[in-house]
């Protein structure tokens, strides 16, 4: 049994989407990244880092992994799914998991932070992410030309960047005119393993999300800009 520490994120997301994939057993702990569960002891004694997600498995020693990516490339080969076993095959899924993980996650993180919750607009450091977010969109874009997912078959690497960029709106960067990542972006959208995994633990209303950040007091833009 996996017990899973998780808010509703893209980061969250890519580990419950893949826990649905691949129908393994979980216990889902909802870490409130608003009220600062994360920074809490108990916490950090599972995920140093204090940012979720993080995972224990209670089936191997209580063994306690935090980093999406790192817990991604351990269930998928725990399981035997969503990652080939063979050496070139392995690294092609890791190559575009690390591409999310270093470029498409940092960079979609800072152009919301700089676009959506700033409190100052600076249009020079939004153009700078913006410009980065669509170029990273295009590399993916010309991977994806005759080709159904992003390798061979369908593996972590795909959920790892569908989680981000299903939400490419908050940010605001367009995808429009990339019709290979617009064709995957549905395809995976239609998945029930995906649609269930982006609603753990609940359901993100991005109308509230928003409507908070008109709050003087906004819980997440005092989140972002700390
Ligand atoms: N590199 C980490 C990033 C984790 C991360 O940034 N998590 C965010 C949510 S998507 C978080 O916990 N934010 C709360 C905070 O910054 O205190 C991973 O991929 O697991």
């Amino acid at each position: 049994m996996i017990d899973l520490y998780t808010d509703s994120t893209p980061n969250g997301w890519k580990v419950s989407v893949l826990l649905e994939e691949i129908g393994m057993a979980y216990t889902t702990h909802h870490v409130d990244i608003m009220k600062g569960d994360q920074k809490e002891d108990w916490f950090i004694k599972i995920c140093p880092n204090g940012r979720i997600p993080a995972i224990v498995d209670r089936d191997n020693e209580d063994l306690a992994i935090f980093e999406s990516g790192a817990i991604m490339l351990y269930l998928a080969r725990k399981s035997g799914k969503l990652i080939p076993t063979d050496e070139k095959g392995e690294s092609r899924v890791t190559q575009w998991l690390m591409f999310q993980m270093s470029g498409i996650g940092p960079m979609m993180g800072q152009s919301n932070i700089f676009y959506r919750y700033f409190p100052e607009k600076l249009p020079s450091a939004i153009e700078r992410y913006h410009n980065e977010c669509r170029r990273l969109y295009e590399v993916l874009d010309r991977q994806l030309e005759g080709r159904e997912f992003l390798c061979d078959e369908y593996s972590i690497a795909d959920i790892a960047n569908w989680c981000w960029i299903r939400i490419h709106f908050w940010g605001g960067t367009k995808v429009e005119g990339l019709s290979n990542l617009e064709a995957w972006l549905e395809r995976l959208e239609k998945r029930p393993a995906c649609q269930k995994g982006i609603a753990v633990p609940h359901a993100i209303d991005f109308k509230e999300l928003a409507a908070d950040l008109e709050s003087k007091d906004s819980a997440v833009r005092s989140l972002v800009t700390k």
